[in-house]
């Protein structure tokens, strides 16, 4: 019975957040609750939180993007770029906010409107031209209103085949861009388009070129769907298209809490590390990445303890995973002893084996 590999050394992890994960606190029902923390000071706080990634939407890089011409546009990301070095930050991805303006409101390449999309591909070639600005290769798709909040108001078929238009004309827009997809099953709309790891995997081989096409899961996404976060991972890195990933939890089937990781179940964000571990996931740089909520009641400016806390139980969730008796797991499932293997699990998890 093979042993799972683990990396020959153990990795050393790099982690990252987006700015959006310092926030005031507002939601749906009720507003902000904490004064402002100024969006330019937060790159600040990365590196004493034990971070160095920066994900990025195309207008946390260049606020109010759609106000600028292209040459401004990657002027001021190129100002970006500077301030991110200067602070040993790296950009991860630039993201396209391809769900805040009006133009987007039914959806950005599956609009039914024809100048929705033309906004929508507009608005994704600033964003490739930020992220190149910036020195960074990656464009974030989350595809967050491609979809509907009734299924009869688009063709589904050809919104898939939009999407894949969309994908191919950001990949030959720069060759060398990548182009890593973060599926979600529904919000903001009713039903999405690309819910899971294997509708963005089919997307890929589906591209003009899958090398350049990855996926980012996310573990409340994933637990949206209904599905285990860890085998979504495992799914992506058995194809060697895990590009990054947005670790959180999620308590149940409703609105993405995006709480912190392994707060609502650790068993399963173990089972995430030990994933990740095996499947040499970071080795080649990749970032940890977080996208964690505060609680609305937590009081400070700025509020960064669940960061901390997110990446504190990663780290202890690796050490866990790597003082797993491998030997025992082994033994446990060349006997198909499964009771005995789940026993040991938890206890491990306890602290009492
Ligand atoms: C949804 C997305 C979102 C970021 C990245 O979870 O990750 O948090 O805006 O696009
Ligand atoms: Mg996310």
């Amino acid at each position: 019975m093979e042993k799972p590999q683990l990396s020959p050394q153990p990795t050393t992890y790099r982690f990252s957040f987006g700015p959006w994960n310092i926030s005031e606190g507002a939601d749906p029902f009720g507003p902000n609750v904490r004064d402002v923390f100024a969006h330019g000071r937060k790159f600040g706080l990365y590196r004493s939180l034990g971070f160095e990634g920066v994900q990025l939407h195309d207008d946390d890089a260049v606020p109010d993007i759609d106000s600028f011409t292209a040459p401004q546009v990657a002027a001021k990301a190129k100002e970006l770029g500077q301030v991110l070095r200067d602070e040993g930050l790296q950009p991860e991805f630039v993201a396209p906010r391809l769900w805040f303006p009006d133009a987007t409101i039914d959806g950005a390449f599956t609009s039914n409107s024809d100048g929705d999309r033309q906004y929508a591909w507009d608005r994704t070639q600033r964003a490739v031209d930020v992220a190149r600005a910036m020195g960074c290769k990656t464009i974030g798709f989350w595809f967050a209103r491609e979809g509907t909040y009734v299924r009869e108001a688009k063709s589904a078929k050809l919104a898939y085949e939009r999407l894949l238009a969309a994908i191919n004309r950001t990949l030959a827009y720069d060759p060398e861009i990548q182009v890593w997809i973060e599926p979600k099953p529904n919000e903001p709309m009713d039903m999405a388009y690309v819910p899971t790891a294997g509708h963005a995997i089919a997307l890929a081989y589906a591209s003009e070129s899958p090398s350049r096409v990855k996926v980012i899961i996310e573990s409340a996404h994933a637990l949206l769907a209904n599905l285990d976060p860890s085998d979504e991972m495992a799914f992506c890195l058995a194809h060697d298209k895990l590009g990054s990933i947005h670790l959180n939890d999620q308590n149940g089937l409703k609105y993405d809490q995006d709480k912190n990781f392994g707060s609502v179940n650790l068993r399963g964000a173990f089972n995430q590390v030990i994933v990740l571990e095996e499947g040499g996931y970071g080795r080649r740089g990749e970032f940890v990445g977080l996208d964690v909520k505060t609680m609305r009641t937590q009081r400070g400016v700025p509020v960064t303890e669940h960061l901390a806390s997110s990446r504190r139980i990663f780290l202890d969730l690796v050490d866990k995973a790597r003082s797993l008796d491998r030997v025992r797991v082994a033994e446990y499932r060349g006997k198909r002893d499964y009771e005995g293997l789940e026993l040991y699990t938890l206890e491990h998890l306890l602290g009492r084996k």
